[in-house]
């Protein structure tokens, strides 16, 4: 498939064994024509074992070219340490990055290959799996971990839980097809991200309509794809997504903020049944989602109709998890000599109403912020009064419409403190 000019030039990274495993898979498929390849790693070794040509080999001071052994810091502060060739290596205006979090390597090194990414430009989706029930509670809190740095570090991410996909394969299936599997939907994702911005459509996505829905958002998004045929094949394909595991039994959908659709039939696909899939898909979201839909004709696809969804949400991102101080560089030591140290009494300090009345108030300090009731008064401020914080929100917000999560009768959407008449000093 020959990239269409309007395309964007697009490059492939994968960080840590899976996410390298997987873009080695993608490139062996070649299907994403005209995309740079790229793979990351602190395991000299599973390079070593990676199809895909282009390598680097980050932190090899500090890891000797080995796995981190699941220590995200580690893996964090390799790729730091590599930040001029990643950031050079991020030279497209659209980054896929691949990663199977849960290890060290992938997870502290995928957040800062997507922050150094965005600095020079390139719009960033990153495409992760989180770890089986079965791997334990140290790989999870390393998934949960850097899932919330990536959250902070990229446009997008998509995630893709082990877990879901577990519901849909059969209990025998053996831990290496298990992973398999894993590597396949992960792979899967990012074709169909590729497909719908480079395969010829009836009507394509670009990529100006996908920058413009998902630049800045620290989107949060699920993926499925479903297929069906027959005469009722729009149906039978909305209801398969309806209560699909891999979009929390259409929850996804329900409270997604965006939705990115791609239709795909083959040539018999007529324009009333792309019609009626795209509004019954719609009728699944919020009134308000923003639709970024594309729909085209495969040849292989005879007979049969693909719908593909990303229901993503806006996630409340403010900053990055505190940075872990580079290992390699020497702690820094100050040197304090005694006789220069002053010790400071409370009277030496300026009175808390000085300092404010010091610093200009500006149009969002956090006191033109408050509600007028709660403004602490200029007159007052030498009180040191503090206005009380409303604690007890009248509205959910957009969770008003979802039921509460009630264990042993108790409402857990409510604060423990409220639950419990805890009283806060
Ligand atoms: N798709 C796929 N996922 C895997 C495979 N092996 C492990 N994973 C998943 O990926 C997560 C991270 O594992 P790795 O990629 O091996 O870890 P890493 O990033 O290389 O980190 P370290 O080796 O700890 O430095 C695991 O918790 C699994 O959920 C595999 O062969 N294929
Ligand atoms: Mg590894």
């Amino acid at each position: 498939m020959k990239a269409p000019s309007m395309l964007p030039t697009v490059k492939v990274i994968g960080f840590g064994n899976a996410g390298c495993a997987v873009a080695g898979r993608v490139y062996q498929q070649g299907l994403l024509a005209g995309a740079e390849f790229l793979v990351m790693n602190t395991d000299q070794a599973a390079l070593a074992s990676c199809p895909v040509p282009s390598q680097l080999c980050v932190g090899l001071p500090v890891t000797r070219g080995l796995g981190t052994g699941g220590d995200i810091e580690l893996g964090r502060s390799a790729a730091e340490r590599d930040a001029a060739a990643i950031r050079a290596s991020a030279d497209a205006s659209l980054v896929f990055v691949l990663v199977g979090l849960g290890g060290g390597s992938g997870t502290g090194g995928a957040p800062v290959f997507a922050r150094l990414a965005r600095e020079v430009g390139a719009l960033v989706i990153v495409i992760a799996t989180t770890p089986f029930e079965f791997e334990g509670g140290l790989r999870r809190a390393n998934a949960e971990a850097g899932l919330q740095d990536l959250r902070a570090a990229a446009d997008a991410v998509i995630v893709l839980p082990n877990g879901n996909l577990a519901r849909l394969l059969d209990e025998r299936t053996p831990v290496t097809e298990a992973f398999r599997a894993v590597g396949d939907r992960a792979a899967e994702a990012v074709t169909g991200l590729w497909r719908l911005l480079a395969q010829p459509g009836i009507l394509p996505v670009d990529f100006a309509g996908l920058e413009r829905l998902v630049r800045g958002r620290h989107a949060e998004s699920a993926f499925a794809s479903v297929e069906a045929s027959g005469e009722s094949r729009v149906r039978e394909a909305v209801s398969k997504l309806a209560t699909h595991p891999c979009l929390d039994e259409g929850r996804a959908l329900a409270q997604a903020d965006a939705l990115i659709l791609s239709l795909a039939g083959g040539p018999e696909v007529s324009l009333a049944e792309i019609d009626r899939a795209s509004r019954e898909v719609g009728r699944l979201c919020p009134d308000n989602v923003q639709m970024l839909v594309g729909t085209s004709v495969d040849e292989a696809l005879v007979g049969r109709l693909r719908i593909t969804v990303f229901p993503a949400r806006w996630t409340a991102v403010n900053v990055l998890s505190q940075p872990v101080p580079n290992r390699a560089s020497p702690p820094l030591r100050v040197h304090l000599d005694p006789a220069s140290v002053q010790t400071l009494k409370p009277s030496d300090l300026p009175d808390v109403g000085e300092m404010e009345s010091a610093e200009p108030e500006t149009a969002n300090s956090n006191a033109a912020a408050l509600p007028p009731q709660a403004r602490p008064s200029r007159r007052g401020r030498k009180t040191n009064h503090q206005p009380e914080l409303n604690l007890f929100p009248a509205s959910r917000g957009r969770f008003d419409n979802t039921p509460a999560t009630i264990h042993q009768n108790e409402n857990l959407d409510e604060p423990t403190f409220r639950r419990r008449n805890l009283v806060l000093n």
